[in-house]
């Protein structure tokens, strides 16, 4: 064994999601797609999608945890109607659908974990974060809600896994919602500012040594 496989380089796990709601792209995916493979501060990017689909999107993810240990994981989503790249700061314990899924669910009012908190926070340094992208000319924001459909879910998930499995302990994790791309609608970001501010983004998270807040 070499050491390189002895020794391999910590990753970072970015996820985006597949198209939904009639739409034929999500920016989130496409976003995630160009980072696959870098190299940001020692780690090596690893790139997923998951489906936007309830209960499905969290297997996904729970696979890729335990295959990849990464030191940090950013979920991405599309938040169609903001302008900014936002950063989420908690994660709720609701499936509400205002639309079915991809695989035609609509959860109403019902936990995603149930028994779990009420609420789990990002351990993103999404302050830090936040200024790495002003300092960059993108349009960025610090959120209070990333919903209640799939985005929240898979969010909620994450959260809740970390907070919960020893092997995750060292992991740290949070959401990012990206605006539509210009063909989609208005409001809208390229898709060349979406894919610099998660490496932006990613960067400052890995430079701090931790969470905003515990
Ligand atoms: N956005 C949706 C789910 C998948 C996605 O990209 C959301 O905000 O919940």
């Amino acid at each position: 064994m070499d050491t390189h496989t002895r020794f391999p380089r910590p990753r970072v796990l970015l996820t985006g999601f597949d198209a939904f709601g009639g739409a034929t792209l999500n920016p989130s995916w496409l976003a995630v797609q160009a980072l696959r493979g870098r190299q940001v501060r020692g780690h090596t990017v690893v790139a997923a999608q998951l489906p936007t689909v309830f209960g499905a999107s969290q297997q996904v993810l729970d696979v890729l945890l335990a295959k990849h240990r990464p030191a940090l994981v950013v979920c991405v989503g599309q938040a169609g109607g903001r302008s900014s790249i936002s950063l989420e700061r908690v994660a709720i314990n609701v499936d509400d659908a205002p639309i079915p899924d991809n695989a035609g669910a609509r959860p109403i009012d019902t936990p995603v974990v149930p028994g779990a908190p009420a609420a789990h926070f990002s351990t993103l340094p999404i302050k830090a974060m936040l200024g790495a992208l002003q300092r960059e000319g993108l349009p960025a924001e610090v959120s209070l809600s990333a919903g209640s459909f799939v985005c929240n879910h898979v969010f909620y998930g994450l959260m809740h896994a970390i907070a919960t499995r020893p092997e995750l302990r060292h992991t740290r994790g949070g959401f990012v919602h990206v605006p539509w791309l210009p063909e989609q609608g208005t409001p809208s970001l390229p898709l060349a500012d979406v894919v610099r501010g998660l490496r932006v983004a990613l960067r400052c998270a890995l430079a701090e040594p931790g969470p905003s807040q515990k």
